[in-house]
């Protein structure tokens, strides 16, 4: 099969000599070269395998004459072409993969019998999966939202997906609602926009008619919804799942991934203009971590309570909507994910991946939640029709890494049916094929039910509020300032007034002071009637340091990238010592200058450059410094792009270290200089810079 697969190295044709290259160029001069393939190039084939002589033009009568529809090598060429995208996902169409391996560090024998977490130091295969939700493939990598985080697990019982999200709670309780909630998030239907995000009338008028949605708004307004990278979120796998050991005991289970990097995230602003300047933020940084050897990593947490924690919890451990706040359950860590090599083509391995929450493993089970149930049945759904037909297991990525063997066959692109003659089971034959396992194989953990059969919810999902409050009063001033701005924002993009100001009568029940920013935002008189909530009381939790990003940030300043922008003449060592500081600490360094050729230093180094100004704004980095002799400085004090890089990075409370020759630029750029402004210029200066910056951002800069 794989020698079926026309090769991608270019062919000889089109990389020999001058004199092929211009005969190409002109139809008619006899493009068909005689010239063998250069040494080690492969030959240029068909998909059926025939060797092609001339990549350049089509087969005609006549150098000026018709084109032949004889020509098998064009037909097949453009027939392939027209036939190369497959849908995009429904929802997580955007989205950026890498490989890696799971390990166990701390097994849980009395917990789960899956075969992974018998063993401390095992290890298995997993692809990992990260996307937006709103977005259509092409769309930026900076919208507000809620980011997937899906892990495929090639353990030796068979792939386990864990397919969740960077929040730990869902916008609605019951799979019914999906399409409803996918269709109002999305481009309006009739419009066709706005594209990857959800300010707009459609998604807050449904939001605002569903009160269940009030918790997981509170996330998506948070800085969660704009992570600074894939590798500094958290992920979760949402539902209450279930651990069963070998002897048929269960426990329950929540899944947490948890960043070595820390989290952080971007601010509003910046997101902005990111989209702007590289619309591939994050999926850029993945490929750039790994290429350097910083692997993101993040390990696994599990929270495992019993049937009387579940009983005695203020929420019902099947509702999507509510979390288990770690002071309640503790996060126990029992492995870790590193991502350690990046796919070798995008299309074949990320867009083709077909993660199914049905696939589990023996050890691990279902719970009766009704968000979950009907996702088992939808991604099993979609993958059919998104990769064409039931054999999508047979496809590389998808495929199980252990010993398969069923009595499935046939269908589109069948890659191996099984051999022999038994194909249905029992049967009698000496080679009958295999067989069920009744004490390995899978068995559902045998919870008894019974019930009246009703379309209903659960009088125990009914309290919409107050998980939405806890997260509210978990958040630093900061962090609540930016959810009153998100919602001011997002709704003032909404058209209809009455849609507005239904959204802004839930919020009473989350924050009064919350409700009158936004109100005030606005411009509404007054904060609106409160909605009549479903249950009362709305009981006051206590705050939970797990929920807000800055409580929980890296402090220092490894993976992270310092923007410094040179100009011609700057100390050799200056420049140096800042390098090795921020290598030194982990960071990155990304040189900028007026032109990409670079700059001169004063000890006559070329030094060149990563980015020429005009295409690096400072919102592509952690922390920024300028470098820059006194001349220097007057010029870029003249150059736009070089003034707005001082003057967003300082509005992004960003640190910025800078020579004191930098003066002119700094006063274009309007900027009053503070403490989160340092001087640099012996090699100690650097160390002190760049260790500040370990904290990512000065927010007093933003108090004030
Ligand atoms: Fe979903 C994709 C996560 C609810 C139906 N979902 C998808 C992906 C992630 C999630 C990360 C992308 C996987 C990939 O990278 O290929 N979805 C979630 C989470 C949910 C959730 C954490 C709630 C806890 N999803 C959900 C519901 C339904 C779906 C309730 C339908 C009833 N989701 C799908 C889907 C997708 C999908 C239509 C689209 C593409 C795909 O499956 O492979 O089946």
């Amino acid at each position: 099969m794989d020698q079926a697969i026309p090769s991608n190295t270019p062919s000889a044709d089109t990389q020999s000599t001058d004199e092929t290259v211009e005969r190409d160029r002109h139809p008619g001069t006899g493009g068909e070269t005689q010239q063998r393939p250069e040494k080690g190039a492969e030959r240029l084939t068909t998909a059926q395998g025939i060797p092609v002589s001339d990549n350049q033009n089509t087969l005609k009568a006549g150098p000026r004459g018709p084109s032949l529809l004889e020509d098998f090598h064009f037909r097949e060429k453009i027939f392939h072409f027209d036939h190369e995208r497959i849908p995009e996902r429904v929802v997580h169409a955007r989205g950026y993969g890498a490989h890696g391996y799971f390990e166990t560090t701390d097994a849980i024998p009395d917990l789960t019998a899956a075969h992974l977490f018998q063993e401390k130091g095992r290890r298995v295969p997993v692809f990992a999966r990260f996307s937006t939700v709103a977005g259509n493939m092409g769309s930026p990598d900076l919208a507000r939202d809620v980011r997937g985080f899906a892990v495929k697990f090639y353990t030796e019982d068979g792939n386990w997906d864990l397919v969740g999200n960077n929040i730990p709670v869902f916008f609605i309780q019951d799979a019914m609602k999906f399409p409803d909630l996918i269709h109002a998030a999305k481009q309006e239907p009739d419009r066709g926009f706005p594209q990857a995000q959800t300010a707009h009338d459609n998604f807050w008028d449904f939001i605002s008619l569903m009160p269940e949605a009030m918790h997981m708004v509170m996330w998506t307004m948070s800085d969660r919804a704009i992570p600074r990278s894939l590798r500094t979120m958290e992920g979760f796998g949402v539902h209450t799942f279930r651990f069963v050991n070998a002897d048929g005991k269960g426990h329950f289970v929540k899944f947490h991934w948890k960043p070595k990097a820390g989290l952080q995230s971007v601010l509003w602003d910046e997101a902005v203009k990111i989209n702007g300047a590289d619309p591939d933020f994050h999926r850029r940084d993945i490929w750039n971590a790994i290429e350097m050897g910083d692997f993101p990593e993040w390990e696994l947490g599990v929270q495992v309570f019993d049937d009387d924690f579940a009983d005695s919890f203020e929420f019902d451990i099947l509702d999507a909507t509510k979390l288990i706040p770690e002071e309640q359950v503790p996060v126990r860590i029992i492995g870790r994910m590193v991502l350690d090599r990046r796919v070798d083509n995008f299309f074949a391995e990320t867009e083709q991946v077909a993660f199914c929450t049905q696939n589990i493993v023996p050890g691990i089970d279902f719970t009766n939640d009704p968000l979950l149930q009907g996702r088992n049945f939808s991604y099993l759904d979609t993958q059919t029709k998104r990769l064409g037909g039931p054999n999508f297991t047979h496809i590389p990525i998808n495929a199980p890494r252990c010993p398969m063997h069923h009595f499935q066959q046939d269908g589109h692109m069948a890659m191996h049916n099984p051999k022999g003659r038994a194909n249905y089971e029992p049967n009698g034959w000496a080679q009958g094929g295999p067989r069920a396992d009744p004490k390995a194989g899978f068995r559902s953990f045998p919870e008894e039910v019974e019930g009246e059969k009703r379309k209903v919810r659960s009088e125990t999902f009914a309290d919409h509020y107050s998980q939405a409050r806890q997260f509210y009063i978990s958040q630093t001033a900061v962090e609540q300032d930016h959810m009153a701005d998100a919602l001011v924002f997002e709704l003032s993009k909404v058209v209809v007034p009455e849609i507005r100001e239904r959204m802004v009568a839930h919020l009473p029940h989350i924050d009064a002071d919350l409700a009158r920013k936004v109100a005030d935002g606005l411009g509404l008189d007054g904060v609106p009637k409160a909605h009549e909530p479903a249950r009362q009381p709305i009981t006051d939790l206590p705050a939970s340091d797990a929920l807000s990003i800055l409580k929980n940030g890296p402090d220092n300043f490894a993976g992270r990238k310092m923007g410094i922008l040179v100009t011609d003449g700057i100390d050799d060592a200056a420049l140096d010592g800042l390098k090795d500081a921020v290598t030194e600490a982990g960071g990155i360094v990304e040189i900028v200058a007026q032109k990409v050729g670079g700059v001169v230093t004063a000890g006559g180094k070329r030094v060149p450059a990563d980015q020429k100004i005009d295409g690096a704004p400072s919102v592509l980095y952690d922390a920024v410094a300028i470098l820059a002799t006194a001349d220097g400085a007057k010029a870029l004090a003249e150059l736009h792009p070089a003034r707005t890089f001082l003057a967003d990075a300082f509005a992004h409370a960003k640190f910025i270290g800078h020579t004191q020759e930098a003066e002119p630029l700094i006063k274009a750029a309007g900027v009053k200089p503070d403490d989160g402004m340092m001087a640099l210029g012996a090699a100690k200066d650097a160390k002190a810079f760049v260790k500040a910056c370990g904290a990512l951002r000065f927010w007093t800069r933003m108090e004030k």
